[in-house]
Order: structure tokens, then C-alpha cells, then sequence
């Protein structure tokens, strides 16, 4: 399909444009759009322009696919496009409907006027990208909309209802029905008779009048200054706009264009990008076609109603699915309906949902105590004790009682999937389904795919991750998946340091300085010390070569279980979930060390951070490499999604790429000079040397798999 076509309504030329998914402005199509204006221009019998997105949206603005690649300067690029159609003698009407975002809202501002559909979505995420909009939007949205309202727009990065801007000349007609006609209508009615009386709107001929400029802009450089502290491009949106408001156009222009520019090259910029298609790419499985049949879930099991339990069913409750849930014991089952039920009256007085509604949704939970009573659900998730010879029952129960063709999950988080799916019959249709705490808060899913799931199973699993507002990400069948295992090394690092001289605050510390949501130790007391208890000493019988510290014992012997013992590596009052540093705990670690006869030293935070970061990149390469991730950039949304990695950072693997794999196998070689803890822990994966000696990268790695596999 040709990028754009022409088609006549009277003395109107239509130019569609664009092409699936999202009619981004990529060289092709802004070429096709100068010669289609050009050809509309040349042509006597054409008196106006009407331009459309094609496949019911307008634009999602410039192909991000083209940033740093010659095609994205390539003339024309987005400002000769928007210069072309600003410049045209005949007037030019934008038709939106659909999302008209970034690029797209850009371009749109550039025309002389904008018929918008009720249904059409207006904004500038560029923000979401490290980026500011560069292609005209910063001055001119502050020229149609108003100054405090395009910081709003520009600095919150959401798509909104394109009638919060009827009334300005952002908006110059907001219809209902069918878009295209009523832009035709407007630009005989409308359009031509203002271009023909010598008034063709342009924003750009707009002045900007803000008598509080000074304030507003004062007051949103605070706020980004502390709520976007790592994040460069909230002040130079502000800087962009301050432009708009005190400068000429063109002035303006050249400020926003210098200053994306520095953007763009960011490493802020570069993670955020790679996190948007990283996330993206999770939904494509390599052996399994977008064209795979998926199983419909109308109807949901969960057995287990302990906290995980009680998670996983409001997740599906939310999404509309009813659910069954499930406990061997009267009391726990009421337990776990009443946290439920705690929760949707929660969100009533948060004002997130309405009485009616949460009325509604708590309604879609069936208590029970018989696992007959969940024979025809489509998909049933196991949430209870981490114990095969408990999981085997489970299993073996289900596979008795449910309907043939029901997904049977396991929520396991390190267990054998393959081994859970032979408690069963039916070991095509037994999956992993493991939700993050809390199950209904946590993005992240990963969806464990045994030796014998089947690709109708994964496939619909994925669907249905999609339908609960999850990332499901693909994991193979190893100890721990992906981010557990990776996870196992880094708590490792962390408690060798403790015995090497550092302080779990000064970990923590480093760690959440670097950009973590919380650092080792705090996150350990949310999780609970006794579930790192139960793998360390798992480790100790199944592995007892590999080298744990054992600093964490005496904490394990208190039972400082953390948060909610009301002790861990940490003390906690009542009521107040703050990490007060432990007299009990230094005391502790003081103690070990001395029985070990270990001097402590000071340990900086870039060893802390070198130390815990590259132990997941480490085990994330060797993850890649075994096949239990499907790409690096997987890892990543792991990481991202559901351990708090900093998002600016992109993911381990990414901020690899960025500090160069050689780089970081130096660093390793030098981490590895340590006489303490375990001599072989800093041995490089083969990938991770592979890439460093080839002067490769996990991003060219997952180039080159993809490939592969659209090759195959
Ligand atoms: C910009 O405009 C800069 C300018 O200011 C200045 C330049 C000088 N480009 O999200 P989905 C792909 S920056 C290329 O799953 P949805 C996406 O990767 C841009 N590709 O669909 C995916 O590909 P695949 C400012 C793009 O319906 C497919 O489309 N604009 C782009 O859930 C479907 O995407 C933005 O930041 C793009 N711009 O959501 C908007 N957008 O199928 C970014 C999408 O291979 N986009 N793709 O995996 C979005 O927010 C969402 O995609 C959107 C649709 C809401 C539009």
C-alpha cells in the first residue's frame, strides 16, 4: 500500500496517510504527504486540503524506529513536512479522529485547522520517551492552548479526550460520526471562505500571553526538579516553552530543536525508548504465530486464598473475570474473602471505584471449600504452599476434576514446572503463571512455559496476561525463572558485603542512590526473611559447594521475618513501614564477623552498585544464553516491571550495552581480585565475554535473534 492516496470530494483533495499499526511518520510516508500536498497544490481544479490518518487513528507520531538513524533527518523530515503544510496557499484541514499523538499532533498543528472526532485522543508523550516534542509542539501548543495547559499536556505525556480542548483554536470543529466528511464539509464551508477573505490560521502567527509566566514556570521547575530528578527532559520542556513564551517563532524553534537534540542523545532517552519496544517484543514468541488459536477465559479458579491467592483473584476480578477461589480450611477461605473484600472497599474510599461499582466486582467471587465446584472454569491458578509434595495433590486433584480444555497454572515462583505438569495427565495444558506481590498491583507476569505446554496454551496465556492489564514475559523451566534466579546472585553480593565491612543501610543506600525502588535489604523485610531462609537453605543440601554467607543466620534464628514480623534487617513501630537502622542487626553482623576473624573495610557505593548490578547481568546473560529468556530485552522488562530496577536505566542488560559489555567484564576481572566470598562468582558468562571480545552488545545479540527467527 502506497503511504498516501488522493482522492477528490468536490474541489477538496483527501490525502489518507499511513500505514499499520499506528501511522507513524517515518521518511516514506512524510514524502509521500510533501508530493501528494505538492500534486493537490499543482492542480487548478483543488481549491483545499483535507488530511486523514488511515485505520481509524490520525497519527502516533515520528517512527521512533528512525531515531538515530539517517532516515529520521532524511529530507523531508518532520519539520519540512510541517513547514510544506503550514506554507500551502490553499488552505489545509486536519482530520482526526483516533489517537493523534507526539509527530502526529505536531504535524496536525501545522495545518490551518483541526476537525476532531469526540472520540479522537490528543497529546505529546514525548516526555514518556526522554524526549521533548521536536518537531514544532512545544511552540506551538502554548500558542493554541495557553501556556499552563500545554505544560499539563507536555509534561504529563497522556493521551487526552480531545474535548478538554474545544474552545481553542486547537480544536477548530469537535464532531461526532464520521470525521472525514464533516472536515470536507468544514473546509468548503469554513475553510475556504477564510482563506479567500486572506485570514489562513497559523499558530505559529499566534502570540503567547501568560501574565503569571514567571511563576508558573518557577513553580513546575520545582516540582520536576524533585518528582523527575533523574529525568532531563521535564526542565528542558519548561526551557522549550519559556522559549515559546519570550521568543520570536522562529527563535523558539531553533531552542527546540537544539534542545531535543541533546535529548535524544541521553541515556535517559535511550533507556526509555528501549523499555517501550523491550515491552512491546515480550508479546512476540518466536515459535508461536500472532495467528495461534487462543482459548477463550470467561471463568477463573485460584486455590490458595493467602495473601498471593487473594492477589491473583482481585486481579482477575478487576479485569470482569469471575472467579472461583478456593481453601482447604473454613477459616482461611474467610480470611482471604474478607482481604477481598478489604480491598474493594479500599478502593471505594480512595474514590477509585463507586459503591455500585465495587458492589459489582465483589459479586464475581465464589468462596468454596470443594474443588468439584470449579470443574468448569477456564483457567485455574494454584497459589499455595511452595512444596512439590503439596503442589502434586494440587495438581493431581485438578487434573481429576477439571473440564478437558482448562488451563491449569501453577503460580510457583522457583519450583519445577515440568515436574508439576507430570502430576497431571494433561501436561500440554499446565503452564506457569507467576504473579508479583502484590498480585494486583505488580505489572509483571512471568509465564513459565514447560517442556510439554502447547502453543495454544502460551498463546492464550499471553491473551489472557494482556486482558489483566499484565506484561507476561516468557520464561523457560530453570530455579527461580528469570527474575529469581538473577535475583539469588544479587542478595548473594549483598550479604557478602555485609561481611565484608558494609552496613545493610549502606547498601540499601547505594542501591536506591543508583535509581533501585529499594535496595536488598529493605526489599528482603518486604518480602520476608524467612522465604530467602527457606532458599538458602534449600542451597545447602542441593548445592552445598556454592558459597552463601551465612550473616543472615542469627537474624533467621530471632525470627526477624521483617515488615511483618515487625522486625528484619531492619526494627519497625507499629503502624509505620519506615526501615529504622537495627541496634539488634549491627550488633549481629558485628559479632559474625568477628567469629569469622573478618577485618571490615570500607566498601564505596560504586563497589556496592558494581557489585549488585553486575551479578544480574552476569546470571541474566547466562539466562539468555541457556534459552530461558527469549532476549535480553525480556530480562529487562523483568527487571523493570517487577524488581524495581531504576526505568531510567532500562534494565540490567540495557545499562550493560550502555557502560559497554568489555567494560564491564574489566570491572568484573577486577571484582573477582576480592580474596572473600566465592572466587568463581565473577567469572564471566560465555555470552557476556563472547560480547565483550567481539565488541558486542545484548541489543545487537537480540537484533541478530530476531532475525533468525523472522528467517526461519
Ligand atoms: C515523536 O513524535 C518525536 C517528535 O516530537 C519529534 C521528532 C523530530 N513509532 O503500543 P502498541 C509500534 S516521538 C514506531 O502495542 P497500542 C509499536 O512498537 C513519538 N512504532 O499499540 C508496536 O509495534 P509491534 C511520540 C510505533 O494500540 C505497534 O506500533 N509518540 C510507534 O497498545 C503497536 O503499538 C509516542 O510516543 C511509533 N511512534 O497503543 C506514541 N508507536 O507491533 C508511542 C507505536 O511491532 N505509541 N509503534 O510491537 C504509543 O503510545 C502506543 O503505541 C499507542 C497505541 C497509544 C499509539
Amino acid at each position: 500500500m502506497t503511504p498516501v492516496t488522493s482522492t477528490r470530494e468536490g474541489a477538496v483533495a483527501v490525502l489518507a496517510f499511513g500505514e499499520p499499526p499506528v501511522n507513524s511518520l517515518g521518511f516514506a510516508t512524510r514524502a509521500g504527504l510533501v508530493q501528494a500536498l505538492q500534486a493537490a497544490l499543482d492542480d487548478p481544479a483543488v481549491e483545499a486540503v483535507v488530511v486523514v490518518g488511515r485505520h481509524g487513528l490520525f497519527s502516533a507520531g515520528a517512527d521512533i524506529k528512525e531515531f538515530g538513524t539517517p532516515l529520521m533527518v532524511k529530507a523531508p523530515n518532520l519539520h519540512d513536512l510541517n513547514a510544506a503544510f503550514e506554507a500551502s496557499p490553499k488552505p489545509v484541514v486536519a482530520a482526526i479522529d483516533g489517537n493523534c499523538l507526539g509527530g502526529g499532533l505536531e504535524f496536525a498543528m501545522s495545518c490551518h485547522f483541526r476537525v476532531v472526532s469526540e472520540n479522537a485522543k490528543l497529546g505529546l508523550p514525548e516526555v514518556k520517551l526522554g524526549l521533548l516534542p521536536g518537531a514544532g509542539g512545544t511552540q506551538r501548543l502554548p500558542r493554541l492552548i495557553g501556556v499552563e495547559g500545554a505544560l499539563n499536556v507536555m509534561l504529563g505525556g497522556e493521551p487526552l479526550p480531545a474535548r478538554l480542548f474545544a474552545g481553542s483554536p486547537l480544536v477548530s470543529a469537535l464532531v461526532a460520526g464520521d470525521v472525514v466528511k464533516a472536515a470536507v464539509e468544514f473546509a468548503t464551508a469554513q475553510a475556504l471562505p477564510a482563506a479567500q477573505a486572506g485570514r489562513m490560521p497559523k499558530a505559529r502567527d499566534i502570540r503567547v500571553r501568560e501574565p503569571n509566566l514567571e511563576g508558573l514556570l518557577g513553580f513546575a521547575r520545582n516540582a520536576a526538579k524533585t518528582a523527575f530528578a533523574a529525568y532531563p527532559a521535564p526542565l528542558r520542556i519548561l526551557d522549550a516553552v519559556q522559549a515559546a513564551a519570550t521568543r520570536r517563532f522562529e527563535e523558539g524553534l531553533a531552542v527546540e530543536k537544539q534542545l531535543f537534540a541533546e535529548l535524544l542523545l541521553s541515556p535517559v532517552s535511550s533507556a526509555l525508548r528501549h523499555a517501550f519496544f523491550a515491552e512491546r517484543a515480550t508479546q512476540k514468541i518466536p515459535d508461536v504465530p500472532e495467528s495461534t488459536p487462543t482459548r477463550e477465559i470467561r471463568s477463573c479458579a485460584v486455590i490458595g486464598a493467602g495473601t498471593m491467592g487473594s492477589g491473583i483473584a482481585i486481579t482477575f476480578m478487576n479485569a470482569g473475570i469471575p472467579v472461583h477461589l478456593l481453601e482447604v480450611k473454613q477459616e482461611a477461605l474467610d480470611a482471604g474473602v474478607a482481604r477481598v473484600r478489604d480491598y474493594f472497599e479500599g478502593q471505594v474510599k480512595k474514590g477509585r471505584l463507586k459503591p455500585g461499582q465495587a458492589l459489582e466486582k465483589a459479586g464475581l467471587l465464589t468462596p468454596t471449600l470443594k474443588y468439584e465446584d470449579l470443574a468448569q472454569c477456564d483457567v485455574v491458578v494454584e497459589a499455595v504452599f511452595e512444596e512439590l509434595g503439596v503442589k502434586e495433590k494440587v495438581f493431581g486433584t485438578l487434573d481429576r476434576v477439571m473440564k478437558p480444555g482448562a488451563i491449569l497454572a501453577s503460580n510457583t515462583s522457583t519450583l519445577d514446572l515440568d515436574r508439576i505438569a507430570a502430576f497431571t495427565k494433561r501436561p500440554a495444558d499446565v503452564i506457569g503463571m507467576h504473579f508479583f506481590s502484590p498480585a494486583n498491583v505488580m505489572r509483571l507476569l512471568e509465564v513459565v512455559r514447560g517442556k510439554a505446554t502447547s502453543k495454544e496454551v502460551l498463546a492464550s496465556t499471553i491473551a489472557l496476561a494482556r486482558k489483566l492489564r499484565k506484561t507476561g514475559v516468557v520464561s523457560g523451566v530453570c530455579d527461580g525463572f528469570i527474575g529469581n534466579r538473577m535475583i539469588e546472585q544479587y542478595s548473594r553480593q549483598a550479604l557478602f558485603m555485609l561481611d565484608e565491612g558494609a552496613s545493610p543501610e549502606q547498601v540499601d543506600q547505594a542501591a536506591e542512590k543508583f535509581g533501585f525502588m529499594m535496595g536488598p535489604f529493605r526489599m528482603s523485610d518486604l518480602a520476608g526473611n524467612d522465604i530467602s531462609a527457606h532458599i538458602r537453605e534449600r542451597r545447602a543440601k542441593e548445592q552445598p559447594d556454592l558459597v552463601y554467607s551465612k550473616v543472615a543466620d542469627p537474624l533467621v534464628a530471632a525470627k526477624r521475618w521483617g515488615q511483618k514480623a515487625g522486625a528484619g534487617w531492619y526494627d519497625y513501630r507499629p503502624g509505620d513501614r519506615t526501615a529504622y537502622p537495627s541496634p539488634f542487626v549491627a550488633k549481629m553482623i558485628e559479632d559474625y564477623r568477628a567469629s569469622k576473624g573478618l577485618k571490615p573495610r570500607r566498601l564505596d557505593d560504586r563497589e556496592i552498585v558494581d557489585r549488585l548490578v553486575y551479578a544480574l547481568v552476569n546470571e541474566g546473560a547466562k539466562i539468555l544464553e541457556e534459552g530461558i529468556a527469549l532476549r535480553a530485552s525480556d530480562v529487562d522488562i523483568v527487571y523493570l516491571m517487577g524488581y524495581g530496577f531504576p526505568v531510567y536505566r532500562g534494565g540490567p542488560m540495557h545499562y550493560a550495552d550502555e557502560v559497554g559489555p568489555y567494560q564491564v567484564v574489566l570491572r568484573m576481572r577486577d571484582l573477582a581480585r576480592n580474596p572473600y566470598g566465592d572466587p568463581g562468582f565473577w567469572q564471566p558468562a560465555p555470552l557476556l565475554a563472547k560480547l565483550a571480545q567481539e565488541g558486542g552488545s545484548f541489543a545487537a545479540y537480540d537484533a541478530g535473534l530476531a532475525k533468525r527467527a523472522q528467517a526461519a
